[in-house]
């Protein structure tokens, strides 16, 4: 642990403010005192990371590579000072001149280069991982424009580009040594030479990909592990020089422009996948850079011959988009090492794993072969002997069996399937939750389960209770502490305790005050930014996440069109105040979840300006979601929905983060919502819907009919209606789409069917909500435990059972 007291804390800022600034520390603005703030910050940890890969090199342990294209990390600064152990020094270092610390972190821009869920669980696996002293490195793309931000205007959502390097990025080290040369296109040539088939790579395009590297620091033990994002450089040096002096200056610059474009941006896509060749060079260009660079690394410090690299290193794929990863590690093994096919792929297969984090099958990536083959010309060749061993072997176990086989197949149809390529070439394959995991074996990846069984496993998702907890709630966090002691930063499970003061009315008025106080944090937030008064009295009902027909933000509407209804005919309606917070972001391409979010604005704008109902309901969309804002909203919540159509949420953990905050949650038994379920019991959890055998049978047999549930229910007519009579918006095809989504097309996520079972479980949530000692103590419940849900079980999970690596296993 970093040990700094606060009187030299106080003499190294000011220092430092003056050595970058040149002025002196009372002339600076708040930003030039977060900057200083934060350019010391990564003088302490520089030493820390270095001496943390000194020592990795010296006792050459089994290192981990978590490949992901995104990383959704959000700020740094105030989990480095609280990962340091020195963020309450500093408090009050910084209180001394006059400086509030949160007023400092609040200026930093988030790292925003992820969709959601699946870029999020990266960056909480790096921290669990430095946390438990696991040598774990992320490797990605440090693209220049992350996540587009949102505004919303007139009720629609408008994106703009995130320009996050704008300012200059104060936690990222350049290492132009480092650089790797990636190629693409061109012709690969075999020639023979003394009887060995060599390979000759031809007429390719060259990219420089340079490394920028960024510090993650362990929770308190001294340990700073790496995360390396790639971005693409043109390579002078492989250009033809000569067509700058034909004054071919369009040529040269045509060529810069298009390397850059690799690593220019994010795609704000997150389960409809489209094939754009873009998108596959991004793939390629960062997943070799990292191979590359791991293998070099591996030869100057690995103390172990290359064919030993299984033992000594984990490359671990985070969804199917870095899985070139697999042929690319083969082409540097045969095609630079000199390795026959048979131990390549032993090597190979046995350094790979892979995680899908989805059953969404419009979402599984697939490459047309004609684009594939001339994008990369040699790694088609490796795929097509891959999936020819591979249909050898399923040859030899289907005899005959064409239709399986070429169902299963890697290349297939015209196109190559990067989720069989997965598999094929991981040893192991999980999903991120139990319910997920048992749908991937039987019935999304069937066949492959049958085939090999023994890699398949589930390691549910976690969520860092650092970030989570610790630093987003800080005052929940010292009245964990004062009831139960502090093991459970360590120990998250040890939230257990807890439990035993879930009816202590004491407690139960802390935790009350507590959430008041996030509350009125968020309130403020709110009216800062977007002008908008919510009351904190009321009950805050939040569904915060990307927006997507499956999640059914379109659900949690109706039923609050519903009640706006039953509230104009009964004004005396005796409900809970309550203010319905949604957040999210839609693609740019999503037309439904575009209009989604214009209806819930709709909604908003009329019960807001209706004076009868005003005193009890209010409904907000918060603009631009992120992990920033997240980690105001989280901790104020009252009711978290959870409300996905059953078996289509992988896992969730927006889910987890509410109930270590001490939400209640109203859900689906849906994804890890199934296991919060198990742990918190029926009685603290409000549970709805239609379970996984209803939704399979539905899908499997049909028999469902929307046009049924309007005919039935005069509420549904209602709402929906409501939706196209001009009620919300004077143009009434305005939603005409989420109309006709819902009755016409027959309701895909049967919002209508669950319609019913979700007002009945509000009422219920409405009740419990009144009954002060029951509510307090249902958040309690929630709280002690969550500690399971801590992304250090499931990083434990996956090093013992997978990776093969860290403390616990070499103890095993
Ligand atoms: C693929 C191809 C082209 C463009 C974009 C993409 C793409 C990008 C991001 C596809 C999927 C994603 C992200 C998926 C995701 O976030 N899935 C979520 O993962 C979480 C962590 O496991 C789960 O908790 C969520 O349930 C799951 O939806």
């Amino acid at each position: 642990m970093l040990k700094v007291d606060k009187e030299t804390f106080k003499k190294d800022y000011e220092e430092k403010f003056i050595e970058i600034h040149g002025k002196d520390l009372s002339d600076g603005t708040d930003y030039n005192k977060y900057e200083a703030l934060a350019s010391l910050t990564r003088d302490y940890v520089v030493k820390m990371w270095i001496s943390t890969n000194k020592n990795y090199n010296f006792t050459g342990e089994k290192q981990v590579y978590y490949f992901s294209m995104e990383f959704l990390l959000g700020r740094l600064l105030g989990n480095a000072l609280l990962n340091l152990g020195i963020r309450d020094v500093c408090k009050e270092a910084l209180s001394d001149f006059n400086i509030d610390l949160n007023k400092l972190e609040a200026l930093e821009q988030d790292q925003g280069l992820g969709n959601g869920g699946l870029g999020r669980l990266a960056a909480c696996f790096l921290d669990s991982m430095a946390s438990l002293n696991i040598p774990g490195h992320g490797c990605g793309i440090r693209y220049k424009y992350g996540f587009f931000e949102q505004k919303i205007i007139n009720g629609m959502q408008i994106e703009t580009q995130d320009d996050w390097l704008k300012n200059n990025n104060v936690w990222e080290i350049k290492k132009p040594d480092k650089a790797q040369i990636v190629k693409f296109g061109g012709q690969v040539n075999t020639i023979s030479e003394n009887g060995n088939l060599k390979f000759v790579h031809t007429g390719y395009e060259a990219v420089l990909a340079v490394p920028y590297d960024v510090p993650i620091i362990g929770y308190e033990n001294n340990i700073v592990n790496n995360l390396r994002l790639w971005s693409a450089e043109p390579l002078y040096d492989e250009f033809d020089f000569s067509s700058f002096s034909r004054g071919e200056y369009l040529k040269a610059l045509e060529y810069k422009n298009s390397v850059e474009a690799i690593s220019q941006v994010l795609y704000p896509d997150d389960s409809v996948y489209e094939g754009k060749r873009l998108r596959l060079k991004q793939q390629y260009f960062f997943v070799s850079a990292g191979i590359q660079s791991i293998i070099r690394h591996f030869k100057v410090y690995g103390k172990a011959p290359l064919n030993d690299l299984d033992e000594k290193i984990a490359i671990h794929i985070n969804d199917t988009h870095p899985t070139l990863a697999i042929p690319e590690l083969m082409r540097i093994l045969m095609d630079e090492e000199g390795y026959g096919w048979d131990e390549a792929w032993r090597i190979t297969t046995n350094t790979m794993s892979y995680t899908n984090h989805t059953i969404l099958s419009e979402a599984l990536e697939k490459w047309p072969i004609d684009m594939f083959k001339k994008l990369l010309p040699r790694i088609y060749m490796i795929i097509e002997e891959i999936n020819r061993r591979f249909c050898e072997e399923l040859w030899n176990k289907y005899i005959g069996q064409w239709d399986k086989i070429s169902k299963m197949a890697i290349i297939a149809d015209g196109y190559v399937k990067m989720a069989h390529l997965a598999i094929v070439g991981s040893h192991s394959v999980n999903g991120v939750a139990k319910l997920h995991t048992e749908i991937l074996k039987k019935q999304e990846m069937k066949d492959f389960y049958y085939f090999y069984p023994n890699k398949f496993n589930n390691k549910t998702n976690g969520i860092t209770h650092r970030r989570w907890l610790i630093k987003a709630n800080p005052q929940l966090t010292t009245l964990i502490k004062d009831t139960i002691g502090d093991s459970f930063i360590k120990h998250p499970t040890d939230m257990e305790a807890f439990e035993r003061y879930a009816s202590d009315k004491e407690v139960q008025q802390r935790l009350h005050e507590i959430k008041i106080s996030n509350k009125k944090r968020f309130a403020e937030y709110l009216k800062e930014k977007q002008d908008i008064s919510i009351n904190p009295d009321s009950l805050f009902d939040v569904q915060v996440k990307r927006i997507h027909a499956y999640k059914r933000q379109i659900l949690n509407c109706l039923r609050i069109m519903e009640l706006y209804r039953k509230l104009i005919e009964n004004p005396n309606l005796d409900i809970v105040p309550k203010t319905f917070i949604f957040a999210g972001k839609a693609a740019p391409g999503y037309h439904l979840a575009k209009k989604t979010i214009e209806l819930i604005n709709a909604v908003a704008n009329k019960i807001n300006n209706d004076p009868r109902v005003n005193e009890k309901i209010k409904v907000v969309f918060v603009e631009n979601y992120k992990v920033s804002v997240a980690e105001l909203i989280v901790p104020a919540a009252d009711l978290s929905e959870q409300i996905s159509t059953t078996t289509k949420e992988a896992s969730g953990t927006s889910n987890m983060k509410f109930m270590m905050n001490g939400a209640v949650t109203i859900a689906t038994l849906d994804g890890a919502n199934i296991e919060i379920r198990d742990e918190v019991g029926d009685d603290n959890i409000i549970i709805f819907g239609l379970t996984e055998r209803e939704v399979l049978d539905y899908y499997h047999k049909g028999g469902y009919s929307a046009w049924d549930m309007v005919n039935r229910d005069y509420r549904i007519k209602q709402v929906t209606e409501d939706t196209i009579n001009g009620f919300y918006c004077s143009d009434k095809e305005r939603f005409r789409a989420i109309y006709e989504n819902l009755v016409t097309y027959n309701d895909e996520f049967f919002v209508l069917k669950d319609f019913d079972s979700y007002l009945k479980a509000q009422e219920r949530a409405d009740n419990l909500y009144k009954n002060f000692p029951k509510w307090q103590s249902m958040c309690a419940v929630n709280i002690a435990h969550s500690g399971i849900f801590s992304s250090d079980r499931t990083i434990q999970e996956y090093a013992t059972g997978i990776w093969g690596s860290g403390y616990l296993y070499k103890n095993l």
